[in-house]
């Protein structure tokens, strides 16, 4: 007689975790750093973030305007797209919408483009309604170089690749450019709940 005992049901990590976890990820200890090159370290007198549409720049930013806007605390999930993720990082930092406000700028695009050259597309939509901010902060600390201080992008709903660290530059457009990564195949949106990694998934 083989009793009916139900089995499986034990789980090393809260069931929380593994319902926040996107298809393919997995839980990661300490904070990775990822990038394509060097860290640049750009002085803050000589910072400055533009918002522009084509070659009609918006707005200008100094490192000092920029810290006048208002900053919101963010607490999110992040996923890289080489299957780590983190829970509950948290953020303080400018919101897009923020940023846009008064711009004038009404496109379907945008790409950020950073330091260093690295570059990202998104979808505005993607970017706007409270989804995405230019992040100043990590831990309640400066942002580091190398996680992309003075000021990163942070769309945490997407793969951390367009999370653009070290963003000078906000352009929008007409057209869906495609940035770094994306030109080498990596997926136009990135969303990891779609698993979205490759331009063919
Ligand atoms: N400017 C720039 N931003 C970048 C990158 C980069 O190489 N350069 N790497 C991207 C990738 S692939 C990931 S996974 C995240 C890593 O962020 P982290 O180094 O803070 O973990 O930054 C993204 N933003
Ligand atoms: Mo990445």
């Amino acid at each position: 007689m083989s009793p009916s005992v139900s089995r499986g049901f034990s789980r090393s990590r809260p069931a929380t975790d593994d319902a926040r976890l996107p298809p393919g990820q997995h839980l990661v200890e300490g904070f990775p750093v990822l990038s394509a090159g060097p860290t640049p370290h750009v002085p803050l007198d000589q910072w400055n973030l533009t918002v522009r549409a084509g070659n009609d720049t918006a707005r200008r930013l100094t490192w000092p305007e920029f810290r006048e806007l208002p900053s919101e605390t963010i607490t999110a999930d992040i996923h890289c797209v080489t299957s780590w993720s983190k829970l509950d990082t948290v953020w303080e930092g400018v919101s897009v919408d923020t940023l846009l406000e008064g711009s004038g700028i009404d496109k379907p695009y945008v790409i950020a483009v950073c330091d260093g050259g690295y570059t990202t597309n998104l979808d505005v939509a993607d970017v706007t309604g409270g989804r995405a901010w230019l992040a100043h902060a990590y831990g309640g600390e400066p942002l580091a170089p190398e996680h992309g201080g003075p000021v990163r992008l942070l769309v945490p709903h997407l793969y951390l690749w367009k999370s653009a660290k070290w963003v000078r530059e906000l352009v929008f457009a007409d057209e869906n450019t495609p940035g770094f990564w994306e030109s080498l195949g990596y997926h136009a949106r990135g969303d990891p709940w779609r698993e979205q990694r490759y331009s063919d998934d």
